[in-house]
């Protein structure tokens, strides 16, 4: 990531350019058969997609939260060697949508998938036991018309039982002819460099889609939306989180000083905006003093943040606000 972007659209909504764009063939060496292509994260909420993407690149880019649907948009992580590079697309949980905003989640998600050399089916490991036909066989339903490999990753086994491991997968591989399924812990790092090795052999022989040495090519105005709406998940209970969306409106780098950030948070009507704000503030000091200090860590210098909250009346069913914010409604 750059600072070069600081006039772009706080939240582009399509991150992944045509297949047809510049190749980065600096620093590849002749003969070698260097690997590119896409990797779609698809599976239902709270699976651990965003934690498997971080682990992946090794670098926390992708927000993480106990609550379901945090992630909203398509998350581009690149992974890059030598040899190849992974273009992982992280996507927001696949569920029935009931306002707008969840409509444009599930678009990113099939758009996803439909653009991926190859797609990772991910499972939550602890609701597997019981009947695998409505979590997995909704997941093949929705997706059948995909002609790309898939595997299917069970996550999450640091907190089963290992003996409960076989049953579920001989259940999984009975439902579709994955390719491959692989056990792992996104979070405790276990099977997930035999995973990546087998990802990167399936990836076509092609050159690579981006610059070998970004993580991604969204902006820092994006990823600091997003720790801001990290914190609002992690601090703000019921319905608030699913209400409020943040976007960075001002990025100043101050000479030998503090990199300035102003940010909007938008919720969808009045009586949200005393609880976010909290008692002479508290809330929003709370989730401010997290942010910036995730944000310094994301930009590695100083930071001052500051918050502004916001009445986007009724924004998640608006298509007007949904696209101002950067989604594809
Ligand atoms: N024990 C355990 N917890 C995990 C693992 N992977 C993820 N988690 C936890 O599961 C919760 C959800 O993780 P996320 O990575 O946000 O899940 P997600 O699939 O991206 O969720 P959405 O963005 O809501 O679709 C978090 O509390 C993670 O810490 C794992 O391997 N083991
Ligand atoms: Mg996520």
């Amino acid at each position: 990531m750059s600072a070069a972007d600081q006039n772009a659209n706080p939240q582009e909504g399509s991150p992944v350019p045509e297949r047809s764009g510049v190749s980065h063939l600096e620093g590849i060496g002749e003969g070698v058969e260097f690997r590119c292509g896409y990797v779609a994260l698809i599976g239902n909420p709270n699976v651990g997609k965003s934690t498997l993407l971080n682990t992946f690149l090794n670098r926390k880019i992708s927000i993480v939260t106990p609550k379901p649907q945090t992630t909203r948009r398509k998350v581009v992580g690149l992974l890059s060697t030598d040899n190849y590079q992974v273009v992982f697309l992280d996507t927001p949980g696949i569920i029935k949508p009931k306002y707008l905003l969840q409509q444009a989640m599930m678009g990113a998600a099939d758009s996803a998938a439909a653009d991926a050399d190859l797609v990772l089916f991910m499972m939550d490991a602890t609701r597997m036991k019981g009947d695998l036909t409505v979590d997995l066989g909704g997941l093949l339903k929705r997706f059948q018309a995909l002609h790309s490999p898939a595997y299917l990753i069970i996550n999450k086994v640091d907190i089963i039982r290992k003996p409960d491991l076989l049953p579920m997968i001989a259940a999984a591989s009975r439902m579709h002819p994955f390719k491959e399924i692989f056990p792992v812990s996104a979070l405790k790092h276990e099977g997930t460099e035999q995973l990546l090795a087998s990802i990167v052999k399936v990836l076509p022989v092609h050159p690579p889609f981006y610059p070998l040495d970004i993580v991604s090519e969204q902006s820092e105005r994006f990823f600091i939306g997003e720790i801001i709406r990290e914190k609002i998940f992690l601090y703000c209970q019921e319905e608030v989180p699913y209400s409020t969306e943040a976007a960075v409106t001002g990025f100043q780098e101050q000479e030998g000083g503090k990199t300035v950030i102003t940010a909007d948070i938008y919720v969808t009507r009045d009586s949200q905006r005393g609880i976010l704000i909290g008692k002479q503030g508290a809330m929003l000091k709370q989730i401010g003093s997290a942010a910036r200090r995730d944000i310094e860590a994301f930009l590695d210098r100083p930071v001052y943040l500051d918050l502004r909250v916001r009445t986007l009346e009724g924004w998640r069913d608006k298509k007007q606000s949904l696209e101002n914010l950067g989604y594809k409604a």
